[in-house]
C-alpha cells in the first residue's frame, strides 16, 4: 500500500521509497525498550530536513517487513513489481533493505529490470535509525537526493545503484565487506558513481547512459533455481565435489576459484568439471580475491579449467555471478543462448 506525503507539482522529482526491512527501520519503543519497525510514512516528521530537498516522497511498506538474510528470490520478484507498477507516476526509487544481503538484492534487480531508465537506489544502515548515532539518516537523505537528482530534465543516475556512507556504487558491483563498520560496501573492480562530501561529486563518465531508443521496463521475474555457488580449498574433497555437482536439477554454479582464476589440476578435479560441463550445466570462473579478475590464460591451472568448458566471469563479484545465472538460466533458453548471455555485460556487471 502507498502512503500519499506530497502534493507534487512543478520541477520537483517525485521519488517512491520501499521499505522492505533491515536495521535501518529499527526504532526503539518508548515503552518497552525493544527495537521495533519504524513508520517510514512518518518521514517528514521524524527527518523535518527531507522537506528542503527539492523532492517529494512517497512510501511503499511491504507487506512483510524482513531481516535481509531471510530475503528471497519472490521478495525480489515483488519490489521488481513495485517498481513495474509505479514506474510511471516516480522520478527514481529508493529501496531500503538489510545490508546482510542488499548486494545480493541490489545485483538481481539491476538484471530484472530490463530497459530501467530510472534511478533505483538502494540503502541502509548498520545502526538503526531510531538510534542516537545513527548512519541511516545520513544514508537516508542522500538516497533521496540522489534518486531524484536531474541534469538538464534527466536522471542523473539511471541505473541500478547502492549508496552506503559516503560513496554511490553500481549496485551489481558491490559486496559487503564489513559487519562492523559503518563504511560497508565496496565496489572492488569499478570505481564509484558519486562520492558524497560537502557536494555528490557524479562520477560521470562511470554512470551508465540510458540508450537513445530505449524500450519500455519490463521485468523478468522468471528466476531460476537450480544454482549454487562453490568456494575452493586446498584439501576439498573428490566426492564433496561431485555429491554437489550431480545434484538433481543442477543447472548452474558459480566456482569460486583461486588468484586469476586457478583451480588444482588434479585429474580428478578436471574430469569432474569436465563431465559437468558436458553434462549442459553452466560452470562460471568468479576469483576469491577482493579484487582483480579472472584471467584463465595465465596459467597452467587455469588453461587446464578453461578446456575443460569453464567460463570465465571476468571481474564480477559471487553476488553478481549468482544472480546473473539465476536471470539467464530463468529465460529457458538454448544453450549457447545462455553462454552468449553470459559471456557479455548485460547491466556493467564485469570489464571485459
Ligand atoms: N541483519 C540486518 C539485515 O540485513 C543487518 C543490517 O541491516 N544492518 O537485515
Amino acid at each position: 500500500m502507498i502512503q500519499t506525503l506530497h502534493n507534487a507539482g512543478g520541477d520537483r522529482s517525485t521519488i517512491l521509497i520501499i521499505y522492505t526491512g533491515g536495521t535501518i527501520g529499527m526504532k526503539r519503543d518508548e515503552a518497552t525498550g525493544a527495537l521495533v519497525p519504524f513508520d517510514f510514512s512518518g518521514i517528514y516528521d521524524e527527518f523535518p530536513a527531507v522537506r528542503r530537498l527539492k523532492v517529494d516522497i512517497d512510501v511503499h511498506t511491504m507487506p512483510t517487513l524482513i531481516d535481509s538474510s531471510n530475503v528471497r528470490p519472490a521478495d525480489w520478484c515483488a519490489i521488481a513489481e513495485v517498481i513495474r507498477d509505479n514506474y510511471e507516476r516516480y522520478d527514481g526509487f529508493v529501496i531500503l533493505h538489510g545490508t546482510d544481503t542488499m548486494s545480493y538484492t541490489a545485483s538481481a534487480l539491476s538484471f530484472m529490470l530490463e530497459n530501467l531508465a530510472k534511478p533505483v537506489v538502494f540503502t541502509g544502515s548498520q545502526i538503526p535509525i531510531g538510534v542516537l548515532r545513527t548512519d541511516g539518516r545520513e544514508n537516508l537523505i542522500t538516497a533521496i537526493e540522489i534518486a531524484g537528482a536531474k541534469r538538464d530534465g534527466k536522471p542523473i543516475v539511471p541505473e541500478v545503484s547502492l549508496l552506503f556512507h559516503s560513496r554511490l556504487c553500481r549496485g551489481n558491483r558491490t559486496h559487503k565487506s564489513s559487519a562492523e563498520e559503518l563504511d560497508a560496501f565496496r565496489s572492488a573492480n569499478y570505481p564509484p558513481l558519486a562520492e558524497v562530501g560537502v557536494k555528490i561529486a557524479y562520477n560521470t563518465a562511470a554512470i551508465r547512459q540510458v540508450e537513445p531508443k530505449a524500450q519500455p521496463l519490463r521485468i523478468a521475474t522468471m528466476l531460476s533455481e537450480g544454482v549454487a555457488i562453490i568456494k575452493l580449498f586446498p584439501g576439498i574433497g573428490e566426492y564433496t565435489l561431485r555429491a554437489i555437482l550431480s545434484v538433481e536439477g543442477l543447472r548452474g554454479v558459480v566456482l569460486e576459484t583461486y588468484g586469476a582464476g586457478n583451480a588444482p589440476t588434479d585429474e580428478w578435479f578436471l574430469r569432474l568439471m569436465r563431465e559437468t560441463v558436458e553434462r549442459g550445466v553452466i560452470v562460471l570462473n568468479v576469483t576469491q580475491c577482493d579484487n582483480g579478475t579472472v584471467e584463465m590464460q595465465l596459467y597452467e591451472t587455469g588453461q587446464r579449467l578453461l578446456a575443460a568448458g569453464v567460463l570465465s566471469a571476468y571481474d564480477m563479484t559471487t553476488e553478481a555471478a549468482i544472480t546473473k545465472l539465476m536471470y539467464v538460466l530463468g529465460k529457458n533458453l538454448p544453450l549457447d543462448e545462455s553462454l552468449a548471455l553470459l559471456r557479455k555485460p548485460l547491466r556493467g556487471e564485469f570489464t571485459l
